[in-house]
């Protein structure tokens, strides 16, 4: 076929965009910094038991300082884009009224230093780091939160618009709404069902305000980053099976992607919905702005999801409302977070979003996995990670031959980071991190990498 060359390189299109990302939290450190205000992760983190050993962003990588050997580090790479977050309550420390110039002065600097380095910034505006202001008058659970959201937004665009060509709205809102509001796992921590559909609603809302926004005000490319699995029967002729696979699948995907996509929501996760929360919370008129055009769609994928129907489940606290529904153990190798290696679904997945969503293109935002490396003698030997990327690269380019329109391919992370929940414990980087002294060494990953990137293929 056209994309292999004599030599059996499995070639991406002409335009295809290579690049890494990272999150602010995640990287940045100087949380007090320049006007910054605590985030629900400052809060989360400093709250006994809830990460790993207690540890914090307040130093991370450091980057706030060390933007300019971090870009440098991407330039080496050969990277044409760099997806990173902007830290909410560095531009708005009070979550809604004036900006903070020195915080968007941050930003100002480090796109800056990107295009002198021939690097497309893409900024997300949201990945995770509410105004701990805004969450103590009720966070994503109240719907002023949306209109706040859209307001900084507006900000940062009124600062960066001029050099930013493409913005994304938010990070996993999944992730926001059911591990944030509903399981403790992540900030603010809260365990109640209820409250995470109406993050969920309020989340998808913002997305919409903002979009709309940004759009008003001249953006070029506006995007939204959801984090998706297919999600399998484990008996694909067993219809209670098949009836469990639907659920998980409206729950983590068509609840976010059909109001995102077509402006509406599945007659089945309204209903769903609404055992949970009624529906006053979902005003006329809502699910048309969230609908509001996008010019593609940001897919994290990591790992599959696998169920099956069993009498007498007990809900999962991630699916509220899912009793009867057990997660089997899928039987795949695992990575160092436990999770299922199987490339095929990204394939799966990416073919299925064509297939269902067929007029959104699509960019892989992120797609990595965390080994335990360490380095010796300044070299990172991180042969997993080389066959997890690998695999996965070759499952997306199967899915370009197949007919999806994909645009690109993000790998997590640009360096080692603050993974959250598990702290510095868990390395997806393609950069190591030595958090004692802050060096930065390139694992074999990232000049494996680079040579994909230089010869658009592998
Ligand atoms: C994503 N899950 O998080 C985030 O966008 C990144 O910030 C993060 O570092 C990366 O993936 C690796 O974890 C997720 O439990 C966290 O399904 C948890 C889940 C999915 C994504």
């Amino acid at each position: 076929t056209d994309d292999r060359t004599g030599t059996g390189l499995a070639l991406f299109p002409p335009a295809f965009r290579w690049g890494v990302a990272t999150a602010a939290y995640q990287i940045e450190g100087a949380t007090a910094e320049d006007g910054r205000t605590p985030s629900i992760w400052d809060t989360f983190s400093r709250t006994p038991g809830r990460v790993h050993l207690g540890q914090t962003g307040d130093v991370a990588c450091d980057h706030y300082h060390r933007y300019a050997e971090d870009v440098a580090l991407m330039r080496d790479l050969g990277v044409d884009t760099y997806r990173f977050s902007i830290s909410w309550p560095r531009i708005k420390p009070d979550g809604t009224g004036p900006v903070n110039p020195r915080g968007l002065d941050f930003y100002d600097r480090l796109v800056d230093t990107l295009l002198a380095a021939g690097i497309d910034p893409m900024a997300t505006l949201y990945h995770w780091d509410l105004p701990q202001t805004l969450e103590d008058g009720g966070g994503w659970t109240v719907r002023d939160t949306a209109h706040h959201f859209a307001a900084y937004a507006e900000a940062v665009y009124d600062r960066l618009g001029d050099r930013i060509r493409t913005w994304t709205t938010l990070n996993e809102p999944w992730c926001s709404a059911f591990l944030g509001y509903g399981t403790r796992d992540q900030a603010p921590g809260r365990a109640e069902p209820a409250s995470a559909f109406l993050a969920a609603h309020h989340l998808l809302l913002g997305h919409g305000l903002a979009a709309r926004a940004l759009r008003a005000a001249g953006a070029r490319e506006v995007s939204v980053t959801v984090n998706l699995t297919p999600v399998s029967p484990r008996d694909p002729q067993d219809r209670h099976d098949v009836a469990a696979a639907r659920l998980v699948d409206g729950l983590h995907n068509r609840i976010f992607l059909d109001p995102i996509v077509y402006g509406r929501y599945p007659a089945d996760m309204l209903e769903h919905t609404a055992r949970f929360t009624g529906l006053d919370h979902i005003l006329d008129g809502d699910e048309e702005l969230i609908g509001a055009p996008i010019d593609f769609l940001g897919v994290n994928y990591y790992a599959p999801t696998h169920v099956a129907a069993k009498v007498g489940t007990p809900s999962s606290d991630r699916f509220p409302g899912t009793e009867g529904v057990e997660h089997p153990d899928p039987d795949l190798p695992v990575t160092g977070m436990g999770w299922p290696v199987e490339a095929d679904g990204l394939r799966r997945l990416l073919v299925r979003l064509a297939r269902d969503y067929p007029s959104t293109p699509l960019m892989i935002t992120e797609n990595g996995a965390a080994y335990p490396d360490s380095a010796e003698d300044g070299r990172v030997a991180d042969a997993e990670r080389v066959d997890y990327l690998r695999t996965h690269l070759l499952a997306a380019h199967q899915a370009i031959q197949e007919g999806v329109d994909l645009r690109g391919y993000l790998a997590w992370s640009l360096m080692d980071n603050f993974e959250w929940a598990y702290g510095y414990d868990k390395r997806f980087g393609l950069v190591h991190v030595d958090y004692d002294t802050q060096t930065r060494i390139p694992k074999d990953s990232a000049l494996w990498y680079s040579g994909v990137i230089g010869r658009n293929g592998l």
